[in-house]
């Protein structure tokens, strides 16, 4: 008999702890406290409430919720004694088919686990997408957690408790995201093409960088996905933007603005970026489907690049459709000296500059520009909140750093005679982090910098580095802080380089400014989380977006998702689950029904 949100709430408490029995293993004192906050408007609400209440709970009892979970093929397993959840989740696992050598390792690996942490490994085996781990993705996670820290690995198990817990509301509601797991699936599926193929043995490395071959099948996929949803229009525009337009009433009424970018950084993760490609394809699917026109078009654009990756070309797709891709960038050649010009005729691309003028577009026609992506940091993972509301996206500077000292002999030369490249950049790295420290509790938000690339060129361990090359990435939330930033790091560089006798370069790559996100779009995505039945969240980016691009010419608001792994990301470890792409997919055809109701 599927349990209703209209059952919970009417219910008194104990028929209340009754209801939701099991869902929280051996531990009925969670459903107990959170019903006091009934009414629940969606089973959306009643999870995030179930996880406020762990959350508030004093540590001692974190922990004792911990240590009521069995081991993963545990003794508990051995003698029957599971609970039917972990009963059924366990075996749906095929933890109790393991091979000996399986079963051994597991066996090590849970007495290990205990011996560091005194609690059991947790893990929702059920996955992200809910169809089960294979139990060679369980002992590989169970491995690579022993190695965090404990307190990072009790909020892990305890972030894994509400996907076990969410799991099993999903069952006893009848509930299923298949919009989310259609979004997570298009994720699985686009991250198939990579510029780098599998080494064995390896972990599985997504790169898909500017108009490589991986980046040309990606556009192809998606530009199939789009027909399928039943998009009007699918074109790949002239600088390899895929775009594919749902019609309004009329072909051209004045359309929303949404996408994001489909390229990747090196080794990246499969959501950053294409998460806000799939969510308004599922909408315009689901529209489609019921032959449904709304009083807008959608326009929906997968951009080419982002991340900056082959070409110092960052925000390359978003610039052009507000006018401001740089001629110069044609002529930029990549790793292999191959030019962006030539790339884009290999491609199949015009690769000349009154094509990609044509991109420009008139914002008159434009509602606005939204963009849905992961958070990519661990605000909304610590709070057990899906979803969040962007109040304004980071402005960022980039450097590339040339030092030219002198290479000699690392055993001769004395200390005090040296012109050492790499400990001149040493000294500029630390500095750059103290620097940025001291803005952590400035008014707007504090400022980031990061030394992402670092390399001594030829460099040889009983040689003096000569050489050494490094990129600079500074940001704060608003454009003066992010230039004082800017300014200090660069004359601290002049600093460091007289007295060390350093030549230097400094290169300067991209200055994007602060965009604030528009009031008016902040509220609509604010009201569409609040009819899924979740308090709203708002919170700044951190990274940047294609969406401070959009800013240039549309007003524009951005909806985040939170990350599993405590949001990690640009990193094969970004995750998110089906059930909170689902909640994305909800949040965005809210935002439509609005705007359809309340342009
Ligand atoms: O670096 C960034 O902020 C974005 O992921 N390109
Ligand atoms: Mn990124
Ligand atoms: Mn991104």
């Amino acid at each position: 008999m599927r349990l209703t949100i209209d059952q919970l709430n009417a219910a008194d408490q104990a028929t209340f702890t009754r209801l939701l029995d099991g869902v929280y293993e051996h531990s009925p004192w969670i459903a107990q406290q959170t019903w006091s906050r009934r009414p629940f408007a969606t089973l959306a609400q009643l999870k995030h409430a179930l996880a406020h209440t762990v959350r508030s709970a004093p540590l001692e009892e974190q922990i004792q919720l911990i240590r009521a979970h069995p081991e993963l093929a545990g003794k508990a397993a051995i003698a029957g004694e599971l609970t039917a959840e972990s009963t059924h989740e366990q075996s749906r696992a095929g933890l109790t088919h393991c091979t000996p050598h399986e079963f051994e390792r597991l066996q090590q690996l849970n007495s290990q686990y205990k011996d560091r942490f005194g609690w059991p490994f947790i893990l929702a085996v059920r996955g992200p997408r809910g169809l089960g781990l294979s139990r060679q993705d369980i002992i590989e996670t169970f491995a690579h957690r022993l190695r965090n820290h404990p307190d990072f690995e009790r909020a892990e198990c305890l972030r894994n408790i509400h996907r076990i817990a969410e799991i099993r509301l999903n069952d006893k509601f009848g509930q299923e995201p298949v919009e989310g797991q259609r979004v997570w699936d298009w994720a699985a599926e686009l991250a198939q093409h990579t510029d780098v193929p599998p080494i064995e043995g390896e972990p599985f490395n997504l790169t898909v960088t500017y108009l490589t071959p991986a980046h040309q099948a990606c556009a192809r996929q998606l530009q199939n996905w789009m027909h399928e949803c039943g998009f009007d229009e699918v074109r790949l525009d002239a600088v390899g933007n895929v775009v594919g337009v749902y019609h309004g009433l009329t072909a051209d009424a004045p359309r929303l603005l949404t996408g994001s970018h489909y390229d990747t950084v090196r080794n990246g993760g499969r959501y950053d970026g294409r998460l806000g490609i799939f969510v308004p394809m599922a909408c315009v699917r689901a529209l489609h489907n019921r032959q449904q026109r709304l009083p807008f078009g959608i326009e929906v654009v997968g951009f080419a690049e982002e991340e900056g990756q082959r070409y110092s070309a960052t925000f390359l797709g978003s610039s052009a459709l507000v006018g401001d891709f740089n001629p110069d960038w044609l002529a930029q050649t990549d790793a292999q000296q191959i030019s962006m010009k030539t790339a884009m005729q290999q491609a199949g691309l015009p690769a000349h500059l009154d094509a990609i003028a044509q991109e420009k577009r008139d914002p008159a026609h434009y509602l606005g520009f939204v963009e849905v992506h992961i958070e990519q940091g661990p605000i909304l993972d610590s709070m057990d909140m899906p979803v969040g509301v962007v109040t304004s996206i980071n402005g960022s500077s980039r450097y590339a750093i040339e030092l030219e000292g002198m290479a000699s002999h690392a055993g001769t030369t004395p200390m005090a005679q040296r012109h050492d490249a790499a400990a001149a950049a040493a000294e500029l790295i630390l500095y750059v982090e103290k620097r940025a420290r001291q803005d952590e509790q400035s008014p707007h938000g504090p400022s980031v910098a990061t030394v992402g690339m670092l390399q001594v060129p030829n460099g040889s361990i009983n040689v003096i580095p000569g050489r050494c090359h490094l990129s600079l990435d500074l940001r704060a939330p608003i454009d003066t802080q992010r230039d004082a930033l800017t300014r200090d790091v660069l004359s601290e560089l002049e600093a460091i380089c007289h007295r060390r006798g350093i030549q230097y370069q400094a290169r300067h790559l991209l200055t994007a400014a602060a965009a604030p996100c528009s009031p008016r779009w902040q509220q609509r995505w604010a009201d569409a989380v609040q009819r899924c039945g979740l308090p709203v969240q708002a919170l700044p980016s951190g990274a940047g977006h294609d969406a401070m691009k959009l800013h240039q010419i549309l007003p524009q608001g951005m909806l985040f998702v939170r990350g599993g792994n405590a949001g990690i990301s640009h990193n094969p470890l970004e995750t998110i689950t089906a059930d909170d792409a689902q909640l994305c997919v909800e949040a965005f055809q809210n935002l439509l029904d609005d705007l359809a109701h309340h342009p």
